[in-house]
């Protein structure tokens, strides 16, 4: 055990070394002993991505101090963002992609480790509990477009409008300005969110849910529904979730990465900022891009680290619910 975490000590000075010259700007004060998984008993917590993670938490939050599950505090966690039309990144009101369409990705996982998701999902309002359906009622995990949307609706779910006026008079001025696709996942501080729990029996869940980068190609599909990139819970280490560029995300499977890195009895923290650090070894990282990541281990110690300025989360327990600013690697240019 010594000898595997010196190893694990040194190679993250390596890389951390590496990359200094990038401008290294602040990482928590950890140790990989912190990072063990040892459970005494952990308090019931939710911790999830933006600023819109705090109302969704509250949510959540609820489920758990009724006594609900981790995954019901997840779905109804959740809920909040896919329903208000000022979030411009969730569910109704998400800015649609370059043909004015609002199409959702999102995916939930249970601490037995199964996992449902739904992409390139239109009409829907929660499209995380349609995610929940494929998880419980079918053999798949991935239900996508026209078929996903068919499952939803043999399955009860409504067809409503996900394209709010002030959406489409963001799309037709995009439209108006030359149509040119850039990914920008930081914009207004407020994007996809990736939202874990832990409940009274320190049973992990996690849920993940976007309308994905805004004016995005018809038929593109991010990191949000894949399970291991946009989210990933494993009940025994803990769990994980991204935002930002889904791209880089999903060539690093991020999420799951980081749940590797804790099962080998790294701090969240640390893990998170060795995925940023992974990122950047193996995705070319342009001027705009943003990954934020997001991690809770089985003993209920956080993380987050984002390549960039801006990224916040939001943390939920004992009654106290608060937004706190992630480390990061890199200023914007
Ligand atoms: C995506 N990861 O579709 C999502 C978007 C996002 O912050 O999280 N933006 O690529």
């Amino acid at each position: 055990m010594a000898n595997r975490r010196s190893f694990i000590k040194q190679s993250l000075i390596v890389s951390v070394a590496t990359l200094l010259p990038l401008k290294f700007i602040k990482a928590a004060e950890t140790s990989d002993i912190e990072g063990d998984l040892t459970v005494d008993s952990v308090q019931p917590m939710v911790i999830s991505t933006w600023s819109h993670g705090l109302q969704a938490n509250e949510a959540a939050g609820k489920v758990l101090e009724a006594g609900g599950n981790a995954l019901d505090a997840v779905e109804q966690g959740v809920w909040v963002p896919e329903a208000d039309p000022e979030v411009e990144s969730v569910g109704l009101g998400g800015l649609p992609d370059s043909e004015g369409n609002v199409t959702l990705d999102a995916c939930i996982m249970a601490p037995n480790g199964k996992a449902g998701s739904v992409a390139y999902l239109q009409h829907i309002l929660h499209p995380v509990s349609v995610a929940r359906k494929v998880m419980e009622n079918t053999p798949h995990v991935i239900l996508t477009g026209e078929g996903a949307l068919k499952f939803a609706l043999d399955n009860g779910f409504e067809k409503v409008n996900l394209l709010t006026d002030k959406a489409k008079s963001a799309w037709k001025q995009w439209k108006a300005s030359g149509a040119r696709y850039a990914p920008n996942a930081n914009w207004e501080n407020h994007d996809t969110i990736g939202l874990i729990a832990i409940d009274a029996s320190g049973d992990l869940a996690g849920a993940c849910t976007t309308s994905g980068m805004a004016f995005k190609h018809p038929g593109r599909v991010g990191d949000s529904p894949i399970i291991g990139a946009g989210l990933f819970v494993d009940n025994k280490v803990g769990a994980a979730t991204a935002t930002g560029e889904g791209e880089a995300v999903l060539k690093t499977l991020g999420s799951f990465l980081i749940v590797e890195f804790m099962r080998n009895g790294m701090h969240p923290q640390r893990a998170c900022e060795e995925a940023i650090h992974r990122l950047t070894e193996s995705v070319l990282v342009h001027e705009n891009m943003q990954v934020g990541y997001l991690a809770v281990n089985k003993a209920g110690k956080v993380g987050a680290f984002a390549l960039r300025k801006g990224f916040q989360y939001a943390v939920y327990q004992q009654g106290e619910n608060r937004l706190v600013e992630s480390a990061y690697l890199l200023e914007w240019k």
